[in-house]
């Protein structure tokens, strides 16, 4: 590989350019009329810009994108996370245009999207699902309330093209069902250009927790263990970590083997990320997410892997580094998400980083771009960097994460880390294990 063009912003685009770095391999920036101080952009070999700031002129613009490629002549495409990373149109343009898409192929990307697809070829691979209708809901409403009697409510109507929480409905009662299913049906046709829906039992009190795998075009696959994200915020995540409180050395390798042998007889490349509910001991299989996602950094801190390096090697066609045995968790590690917005109306706080001090010390990472004097633009997603730490045990991971948040000193935007030092004191996610619910109920109490 000799040269990557990143296609993305942030923090994240920092983070790819680290490992191209590490590899030897050549960078091309692209970025927003607004985008033109970005740190990455300063420290790529080269860099284009692709148009103005609105997302869909530039970071979704895909003929600029390409066009970019093509004046630097890279060899390939790297699409971070968000935009267009789970776009299977997009990575088809990047291959037919003669560059190599740093992620799995289109079609495998294309059947994840449909999440009634993706579950298909998850329960044939043997992956644990939730109870549900093992495909799409169709237009007999007696059909529909057998099915929902079977599965027992409450259910949850959910949408083929949703996902991340989008284009959901819980319903409790029959008396509600079939006008729920319309809802969720033009709902989804309006949001995402299609209109089926699929019916699962509604878990009530879960925790999120996601394998994570990586893949080469020789049919190797491996696991990386697993993530605990259920803190979080209207579908957004805001502190992660790794391994997840509780879940055993034989849950892991059981859960684990599953994820590979569904990467296996998809033949998926790249990086992925198996999203689970998991409730009273067991794992539910919700999606697939076929991009490097935006809390890798845990599991690199637990296992030693660098996953932007093995997504770059195999989409070069190169073997993964390592095997499963050569994968050993040790420790814990936590990351907090730093966003710039007001800790108590959580209102979006761009502006001028007037200062910055980074904490540091031993196993303490901070990924971020901002830097003394770089302005926050109010155009893109509010997270301006991460927080993650490492200990020997999951207490002196915690510990570290609280001094390092007391360290973090930011002056000139508003920052939620007020919020995120509280929920590092927070007594019960202290014990682990707190569920998806928790911290919007803790918010409303307190
Ligand atoms: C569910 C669920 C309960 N039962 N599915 C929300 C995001 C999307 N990825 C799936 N989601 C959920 N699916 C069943 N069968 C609860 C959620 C859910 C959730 C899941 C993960 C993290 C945060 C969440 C917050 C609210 C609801």
């Amino acid at each position: 590989m000799e040269k990557v063009l990143i296609a993305n912003r942030g923090e994240i685009a920092l983070r790819i350019m680290r490992s191209c770095r590490d590899m030897g391999i050549g960078t091309v920036a692209v970025y927003s009329t607004a985008d033109r101080d970005l740190k990455h952009v300063r420290l790529a070999d080269e860099a284009v810009c692709i148009g103005p700031a609105p997302s869909k002129d530039s970071y979704l613009n895909i003929p600029a994108i390409i066009s970019a490629a093509e004046i630097t002549d890279v060899t390939a495409i790297h699409p971070g996370y968000g935009f267009l990373s789970e776009n299977a149109d997009f990575a088809e343009r990047v291959e037919t245009s003669g560059f190599k898409f740093i992620g799995p192929s289109p079609s495998v990307i294309r059947m994840m999207g449909d999440k009634v697809s993706a579950i298909r070829e998850m329960r044939a691979a043997g992956v644990p699902c939730v109870p549900g209708s093992n495909g799409p809901l169709d237009d007999d409403p007696a059909r529909n309330m057998q099915i929902a009697n079977e599965i027992g409510y409450p259910i949850i109507i959910k949408a083929a093209g949703g996902g991340g929480g989008r284009g959901m409905r819980v319903v409790r009662s029959n008396e509600e069902l079939i006008e729920s299913i319309k809802l969720t049906q033009a709902e989804a046709g309006a949001a995402f250009n299609n209109e089926i829906v699929y019916m699962e039992k509604f878990l009530e009190k879960p925790r999120h927790v996601e394998f994570q795998v990586l893949a080469d075009e020789f049919g190797n696959a491996i696991h990386l263990g697993e993530r605990d994200c259920s803190m979080q915020r209207r579908h957004q995540k805001v502190v992660e970590e790794a391994p997840a409180p509780g879940i055993t050395e034989e849950q892991r390798a059981t859960i684990g083997a599953r994820c590979v042998a569904a990467c296996k007889r998809l033949g998926y490349r790249g990086a992925g990320t198996f999203e689970f509910l998991y409730e009273n001991g067991e794992f539910y299989f919700i999606e697939m997410n076929t991009r490097v996602q935006v809390e890798h950094p845990v599991t690199e801190m637990i296992t030693g892997v660098d996953i932007v390096k093995e997504q770059i090697r195999v989409a070069n066609g190169n073997r993964l580094s390592l095997t499963q045995e050569d994968v050993h968790i040790k420790g814990h590690a936590f990351e907090c998400r730093i966003n710039a917005e007001d800790p108590d109306t959580f209102m979006p706080s761009p502006g001028l980083v007037e200062q910055f001090h980074a904490p540091g010390g031993l196993g303490v990472r901070v990924d971020s771009h901002i830097y003394n004097g770089y302005r926050v633009p109010p155009y893109y997603d509010s997270m301006i960097g991460k927080l993650i730490v490492h200990g020997n045990t999951r207490a002196s991971a915690l510990a570290r994460m609280q001094g390092a948040l007391s360290e973090a000193f930011i002056v000139g935007i508003k920052t939620n880390i007020p919020l995120l030092a509280k929920i590092c004191d927070d007594e019960n996610f202290a014990d682990g294990g707190t569920d998806i619910h928790y911290l919007e109920k803790k918010l409303g109490l307190s």
